[in-house]
């Protein structure tokens, strides 16, 4: 196992103690949350914990399910208690940016609707200033190519996400084109205008979602609030 993933196990493992019996629980997406999958997947089997979780992306749904825990579609309950999900990158003031996993339009629709949201990150995505990781956008295929280019034309570098020459498909059937911007120095701004622009469905800005980031380092995680 790599230092790195040694990190995301360490604050996997430290996120599933804010579980609490009886709770529903949005599980987010990427290799991080993938061990706090495991390792709550462990506390359903040898304490009975009684929870329900909404997965963020048919992968994570089979891992869940694969582990024996309880899973139900968002739109099964009236509410979620907590989101524990990963990040790409997250700024000082708690914004980040997601979608590196191609998941993040469930992942932000489970957020919205979660009373509480934890990211779980090693300490490569804690950043000054977000942008050096490319901002993800899911978009409609329909006139993805006009589309395109009207990003372009506003300097935004696009680039479709391709794998093996197609492209890659979110669980929504849809297409991400990732923005290489090298540095966003305006958040909200450029949410903003992302929202303006008919086909793309979801920017990866997470803005004012977060409320505690754990940080795996060396010396063991770091809980931030
Ligand atoms: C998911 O976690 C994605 O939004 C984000 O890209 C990813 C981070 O992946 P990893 O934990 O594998 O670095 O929520």
């Amino acid at each position: 196992m790599t230092k790195q993933d040694e990190l995301k196990q360490l604050v996997g493992q430290e996120a599933v103690k804010f579980i609490k019996d009886g709770m529903i629980v949005g599980l987010g997406t990427g290799s991080t949350v993938k061990f706090m999958v495991d390792a709550l997947g462990k506390r359903v089997a040898d304490e009975q914990l009684s929870i329900v979780g909404v997965p963020t992306s048919q992968r994570t749904k089979e891992q869940a399910t694969r582990l024996g825990i309880p899973v139900k579609d968002l739109d099964e309950v009236d509410h979620i208690d907590l989101t524990i999900d990963g990040a790409d990158q997250i700024d000082k003031n708690f914004q980040g940016i997601k979608g590196g996993g191609a998941a993040h339009l469930w992942e932000k629709i489970v957020a919205i609707n979660s009373t509480k949201n934890i990211w779980i990150v090693d300490k490569t995505k804690m950043v000054d200033q977000l942008g050096s990781f490319p901002l993800p956008l899911e978009v409609i295929p329909y006139g993805s190519h006009q589309l395109f280019q009207r990003l372009a034309n506003r300097g935004f570098n696009p680039v479709f996400r391709m794998k093996d020459g197609h492209h890659v498909l979110t669980d929504s059937n849809n297409y991400i084109i990732d923005l290489h911007l090298h540095q966003i120095q305006d958040p909200q701004g450029l949410a903003f205008t992302l929202n303006q622009m008919t086909g793309i469905v979801e920017h990866g800005l997470f803005l004012n979602i977060v409320n505690t980031v754990i940080v795996g380092e060396e010396n063991g995680p770091k809980v931030l609030q």
